[in-house]
């Protein structure tokens, strides 16, 4: 079965089609799946043009990290100076890991970052595709680098645009994999929860895949995933993270069971009730900030 999106745009037409292994019988947006693209265009991400594009993206959104770690290790990024970064990408025999966040607005991104919407919305159900808040990145890195293992609020659709990256994304839906002890870690506030821990036995169970330009991948919420690369040419992965309607439910009642563990035997659609009044009522009130403020209509 093949679900494919074509727009045609003035002169480009891009092509994102989803494509669920022949094995798998359910809800098409339940599971991480492949996808494949024609969005990397001839010399579209270019050193030149990243080089642009860094220059053109506030240095607040820009980050990196040590290249190489564990994937069984914690992931912290930290911003990086316009002088250092420079340093950085410059220097071929150096491994670097680079992340720009919300970039979905950059001039050189935007029908990028349309088209892979409009494909979601077009190709998923709306519990799982509606792109309603959503926020850009753009994965650069080069040599031995890792991305450590890791679960996102945001369902993801990624697509590698440049160079090769090694990805490993495991299904959302499997409790030996994402407890309910880890949702209720992850939405009460610790981005790496202390119960969700790779164990290389988990390998078996995981989408593995070898993406390289024309191939990506569609994420839901709270799939772990890692990542690794050892080619010494860059590697582009670009990824719109969204906030689908499902990731609202699971995150409201996580939140839920965190604050009142006690009526945890209670059922979910009535928890999500619960917890979304509890927002409404402290967003009336002016006290409520949510945590994942990079996500933003998408500017069309
Ligand atoms: O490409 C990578 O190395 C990491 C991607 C990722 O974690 C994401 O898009 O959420
Ligand atoms: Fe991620």
């Amino acid at each position: 079965m093949v679900y494919e999106s074509r727009y045609v745009t003035c002169q480009v037409i891009f092509m994102i089609q989803f494509q669920p292994s022949s094995s798998y019988r359910g809800d098409l947006g339940k599971e991480p799946t492949i996808v494949v693209h024609d969005c990397h265009g001839e010399g579209l991400f270019s050193n030149k043009n990243l080089i642009r594009l860094l220059n053109s993206v506030s240095p607040e959104k820009i980050k990196t990290k040590i290249p190489s770690q564990k994937w069984q290790e914690v992931f912290n990024t930290r911003k990086i100076s316009p002088p250092e970064l420079v340093e950085l990408f410059d220097s071929d025999d150096n491994d670097c890991w680079i992340v720009l966040h919300e970039i979905e607005n950059t001039p050189m991104l935007r029908r990028l970052f349309l088209e892979m919407a409009a494909a979601l919305t077009s190709s998923l159900p709306p519990t799982y595709g509606q792109v309603k808040l959503c926020t850009g990145s753009l994965f650069i890195s080069r040599g031995a680098a890792t991305t450590p293992f890791h679960m996102d609020y945001g369902s993801n659709l990624l697509l590698q645009l440049r160079g090769n990256k090694r990805f490993l994304a495991f299904s959302p839906n499997d409790p030996e994999l994402v407890s309910k002890q880890s949702l209720r870690e992850f939405f009460g506030g610790d981005a790496n929860p202390p119960s969700l821990k790779y164990d290389p036995a988990f390998d078996t169970k995981a989408l593995i895949l070898n993406l390289e330009p024309g191939l990506g991948l569609y994420m839901p919420s709270t799939s772990p995933h890692c990542t690794e690369t050892r080619d010494h040419d860059l590697s582009v992965t670009i990824s719109l993270s969204f906030v689908c309607p499902l990731a609202d439910r699971i995150r409201r009642s996580a939140l839920f069971d965190r604050k009142l563990p006690r009526l945890r035997f209670l059922p979910d659609g009535l928890k999500y009730g619960v917890a979304t009044c509890y927002e409404m009522l402290r967003q009336t009130r002016g006290d409520y900030h949510p945590r994942h403020e990079s996500f933003k209509p998408l500017v069309s």
